[in-house]
């Protein structure tokens, strides 16, 4: 890459480092190099990639009450169904303050972090990367099926997707938590196209 992309992934390195606690700092490296690699097998853009891989838990340093806070004051949009599931709310939040605290406004890096929880139906190729790359990165451990779908995600990587949507919503049903209408209009979209 050229030298002016390694110094700005350089800067996001350094600026996630300071802004989350180490383990999730380490996972951010995980998804940066991930996404990279998986940038170079299905042909998109490897620097775009590595920064969303490293951008996309921007909003995770925020406790959940604050992200919810921040989330109706600058993105009124999002349905109000979306605050029963906290969790997914450091996503479309992380696109927002990215642009907001980092200057990224490509939308293709935006909308690959808007996305990376809960996916969304007809993803493109990056947004599939950083969906799977977060499931699949080294310091992952304990998620089902992770070695198969980390041999996947670089054969069939609409296939590695279906599959991370799928264990995601039988996770989420068994632990008694609400589903995101994004996360199931996702999961409905891959499922009818397999
Ligand atoms: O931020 P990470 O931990 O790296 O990973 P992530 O952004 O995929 O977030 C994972 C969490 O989000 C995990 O606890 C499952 C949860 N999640 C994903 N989709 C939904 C969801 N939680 C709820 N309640 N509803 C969803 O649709
Ligand atoms: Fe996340
Ligand atoms: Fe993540």
């Amino acid at each position: 890459m050229k030298n002016k992309d390694r110094e700005q992934l350089e800067k996001y390195r350094k600026a996630i480092e300071k802004r989350l606690k180490p383990s999730r700092y380490e996972h951010s490296v995980g998804v940066a190099y991930t996404a990279g690699a998986l940038a170079m097998r299905w042909e998109t853009d490897m620097v775009k990639a590595m920064t969303a891989g490293f951008l996309h838990d921007w909003a995770k340093s925020l406790d959940e009450k604050e992200q919810e806070k921040l989330c109706r004051k600058y993105l009124p949009e999002l349905p109000e169904e979306i605050y029963r599931s906290p969790s997914v709310l450091h996503a479309p939040l992380g696109a927002y303050l990215v642009q907001k605290d980092l200057e990224i406004t490509d939308e293709e890096i935006l909308s690959t972090i808007r996305f990376h929880t809960t996916g969304t139906p007809g993803m493109t190729v990056p947004e599939m990367i950083l969906f799977t790359a977060d499931y699949i990165e080294p310091c992952r451990e304990g998620l089902e099926g992770l070695e198969r779908l980390r041999r996947l995600a670089f054969v069939d990587l609409e296939a590695a997707v279906r599959e991370i949507l799928g264990l995601t919503l039988a996770y989420l049903e068994r632990s008694g938590r609400p589903i995101d209408t994004e996360t199931r209009r996702a999961y409905e979209y891959y499922s009818a196209r397999a």
